[in-house]
């Protein structure tokens, strides 16, 4: 058995979730906080039997594929704030990370 645990965007995550559970995993939701950014993101974790790990990590990564998005700008000078072209960011995206479960329990 393995536990897999995917840092997923909050945008991402009630997606990423839904499909895990139609397609039968288990799954646990952590709210998370990036290191980095210290924004919120969503920690994910699924125990899973060896021969579904594949299929895990391709549901994860098929519903937080990166891509970019566009946000408004906003620029300040001596003459005041005033919104300029809006700028493309990434977004999503899936740091996944699995590890051998040594027992599985449930008491
Ligand atoms: P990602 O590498 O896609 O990481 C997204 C989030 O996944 C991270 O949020 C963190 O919560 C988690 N994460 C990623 N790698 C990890 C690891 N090895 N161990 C534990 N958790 C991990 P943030 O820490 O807020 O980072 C947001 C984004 O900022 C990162 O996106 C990366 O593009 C950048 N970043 C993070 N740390 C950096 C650093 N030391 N120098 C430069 N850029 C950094």
């Amino acid at each position: 058995m393995k536990l897999v645990m995917a840092i997923v965007s909050n945008e991402d995550a009630n997606k990423v979730i839904k499909k895990l559970i139609n397609s039968n995993f288990f799954v646990t939701k952590l709210a998370t906080t990036g290191g980095f950014l210290m924004s919120g993101n969503t920690t994910i974790i699924v125990g899973v039997q060896d021969d579904l790990l594949d299929s895990c990590i391709n549901v994860i990564s098929e519903s937080s594929k990166s891509r970019t998005k566009l946000v408004p700008n906003a620029i300040s000078s001596e003459f005041g704030i005033f919104s300029s072209m809006p700028v493309e960011v990434q977004v999503g995206g899936a740091t996944i990370f699995v590890m051998d479960v040594e027992q599985f329990i449930k008491a």
